[in-house]
């Protein structure tokens, strides 16, 4: 069987942090776990390189699109080097000819095509409205900020362009994705895309006009436009196998290959729902599987450029650049992989990758290495003991670690989540210490008793080297100095499973070495990081801000109300209808929350609205006051009251 992984490509404005790390290091995992249980695998990682942004980011330095994209490429091509992603693994840039190629025939595909509907898949029309630059689209009319309008980030624009009739696509979606429940994973990312598909699709705009953006892929049949970007990044996935020419990207592509595309959840729609419309409108079969994971966030926050460097000064985690010097490569793939749950967000701590180092790899893993190999150095001449027939500790310990080794093979379901299967191989580990805990092969030596002694360090130590062949794709080049110590040396980056539990064989020398895995000093690595953040720290900036009078704010006539009913507003993603209770009276708001609210977690809650606020239409719907709210990056929690709350029409204040 082959496996197909690729990782979203990444955009050339930003150098790669955690959160790119993260989905790199998983694809490469993924792809080792494949590699060392005998599948044939190919992965794929690479830099999205057209559209507004760079070309706005390269203007800003003075510099050519293609040269600030050559420079930041070459960062993400360095640091998966420097993280020990696979060698083999393909690196794909969508500046190279191949790519604008297959794009252009993708383009010619869908022109050609018809809708389920039997409409044409593209049409031409005049757009007008609001124009994200920074995220490359037009939004809706709640979208526009003054702030955006006022620093260029958001503009008006009418201008004719080609569509992509998604709005067609949205019953077939939804049956393909209801039929294949692997499709979309988790289950909760799977339930958002039929959410989003059941609040309508809109047709996509997949042409740029070229009057504003040159920096793009020429569309074949309008050559005054270039291509969508998202349109473009997309293709990758198919171009980088060779698509359309070389006849061999069908190894990696269709029946008989699983194709497993690794993305973060803030990029769910264009992969869970363009993606599948597009491929089903160019004829290409769809990929097997999406998995969606959360985000790494620092003090809540999702990582991103902008909380590096607004929190950098009050949060004692630094980038993933100086955790890899301080810690090592392995440590921090380690820690990534048995800490983020696939699917949940996570928030890491350098406080708790160092506990992570010091309990999992020091005190476990390394503790077990170091009492065997120095037991064997000191009383069997640095030779593997004879095995002669394990007592039942050591037979229950094989026992568990061949299970263990079923549970992290791949299976039908595909490999499922890292940090479950550390778990097991951490559980094996603690089960072979304490076996060798119990058996006090020590005192058995003391004793004359040298083959009880000897069959107690040829099981743990043929555990041990089971164990680091299936942690190998975590932590590979620790693990090849972990075989090595136990005399079972093995090339860089060339782990297979032998599917054998008797090595190594009787009489190997055993070299043992440094302790793989040093305790952290935490309270010290602290203080170092106090030093240095007291000499760097700036002043953090308080807005400043105009200030009230008590007259003023008493305007405002803030009240509790109570939510009596709530439905999303069709067409509008942010926006939901509520139905509430001021006092004796009934009225209707509308509040952007529904991104982070579904209509019945709002009601029944109390909530506190400004009732005096003069009524305006929203998308042609009458609002007549608005809720409170906080917000802060991408996270919203609506102001409710304390304890049991009190009676609707309270007045605030
Ligand atoms: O979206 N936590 O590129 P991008 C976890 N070019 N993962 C994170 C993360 C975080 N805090 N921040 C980023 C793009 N990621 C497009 C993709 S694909 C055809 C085009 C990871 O540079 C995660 O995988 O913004 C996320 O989906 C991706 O980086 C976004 O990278």
């Amino acid at each position: 069987m082959r496996v197909y992984i690729t990782t979203p490509i990444y955009y050339v404005n930003d150098e790669p942090h955690i959160g790119h790390c993260y989905t790199t290091i998983l694809a490469d995992v993924i792809s080792r776990y494949y590699r060392l249980f005998g599948y044939e695998v190919r992965m794929q990682t690479g830099t999205d390189e057209h559209g507004q942004k760079v070309q706005q980011s390269a203007a800003k330095r003075g510099l050519s699109p293609q040269a600030q994209c050559d420079e930041y490429s070459k960062r993400f091509e360095a640091m998966w080097e420097k993280l020990e992603i696979h060698p083999d693994h393909h690196f794909i840039r969508t500046t190279a000819e191949f790519h604008k190629k297959a794009v252009q025939e993708f383009l010619r595909r869908l022109e050609k095509a018809k809708t389920p509907e039997g409409r044409d898949a593209i049409y031409e029309a005049d757009y007008s409205g609001w124009y994200n630059v920074s995220e490359e689209m037009f939004i809706s009319e709640d979208d526009v900020t003054e702030e955006g309008k006022s620093s260029g980030r958001i503009v008006h624009l009418t201008e004719k362009n080609h569509f992509f009739r998604l709005s067609d696509y949205g019953e077939w979606l939804k049956t393909y994705i209801q039929d294949h429940p692997a499709f979309i994973q988790p289950t909760g990312r799977r339930n958002e895309v039929l959410g989003l598909i059941d609040q309508g699709l809109s047709d996509l705009c997949i042409s740029r006009p070229k009057s504003r953006l040159s920096w793009g892929i020429e569309i074949p049949f309008a050559p005054d436009y270039v291509t969508y970007v998202w349109v473009d990044a997309l293709v990758n996935y198919l171009s980088g196998i060779g698509w359309p020419e070389d006849p061999d990207w069908e190894k990696w592509w269709g029946s008989g290959v699983e194709v497993l595309h690794l993305i973060g959840k803030d990029i769910l729609k264009p992969h869970g729902v363009f993606w599948p419309c597009l491929l089903h409108a160019a004829g290409v079969p769809l990929p097997t599987t999406l998995l969606a994971h959360g985000w790494w966030t620092r003090g809540g926050q999702k990582e991103s450029k902008t909380v590096t460097q607004a929190l950098a000064a009050q949060l004692p985690v630094r980038h993933i650049r100086e955790l890899i010097e301080e810690y090592g490569v392995d440590p921090i793939r380690y820690y990534l992989m048995r800490e983020m749950t696939l699917g949940n967000d996570q928030d890491y701590s350098e406080e708790l990758i160092v506990a992570r180092i010091n309990s999992d790899l020091a005190n476990d893993l390394g503790n077990l290495l170091n009492r065997v190999t120095t037991l064997v150095r000191n009383h069997f001449e640095g030779k593997a003991p004879a095995p002669g027939t394990p007592d039942s500790g050591g037979e229950e310990l094989l026992a568990s670690v061949k299970a263990c080794v079923e549970e992290i093979a791949p299976s039908e379901a595909g490999w499922g989540d890292p940090r479950t299967k550390v778990e097991s191989i951490r559980g094996c580990v603690r089960m072979a210490n304490q076996y060798v805990t119990d058996r006090e092969p020590w005192k058995l030596l003391k004793e004359g008793k040298s083959a009880e002694a000897g069959q107690c360090l040829a099981a743990a130590l043929w555990s041990l080297r089971v164990l680091a062949v299936l942690l190998h794709p975590i932590l590979p080049r620790k693990m090849e100095a972990l075989l090595a110590q136990i005399g079972c040396p093995a090339k860089k980056d060339d782990v297979v499973w032998d599917g054998r539990f008797d090595l190594p064989a009787p009489g190997t020398l055993i070299p043992g070495g440094e302790p793989l895995f040093p305790r952290i000093d935490w309270k010290a690595v602290e203080a170092k990081l106090a030093q240095s953040s007291k000499e760097t720290r700036k002043e953090v900036e308080v807005p400043r801000m105009e200030l009230i009078s008590i007259e003023d704010f008493k305007k405002t006539d803030l009240r509790v109300a109570q939510v009596l009913a709530a439905e999303r507003v069709p067409k509008a993603d942010k926006l939901l209808k509520l139905q509430i209770r001021i006092g004796s009276e009934e009225r209707q708001i509308i509040a952007g929350v529904a991104e982070f609210y579904a209509p019945e977690e709002i009601v029944g809650k109390q909530i506190i609205v400004v009732a005096n606020l003069a009524p305006a239409k929203i998308r042609g719907i009458e609002s007549r006051g608005m809720l409170l709210a906080a917000r802060e990056g991408d996270r919203l929690r609506l102001l409710t009251l304390d304890g049991d709350g009190v009676g609707d029409g309270a007045k605030v204040g």
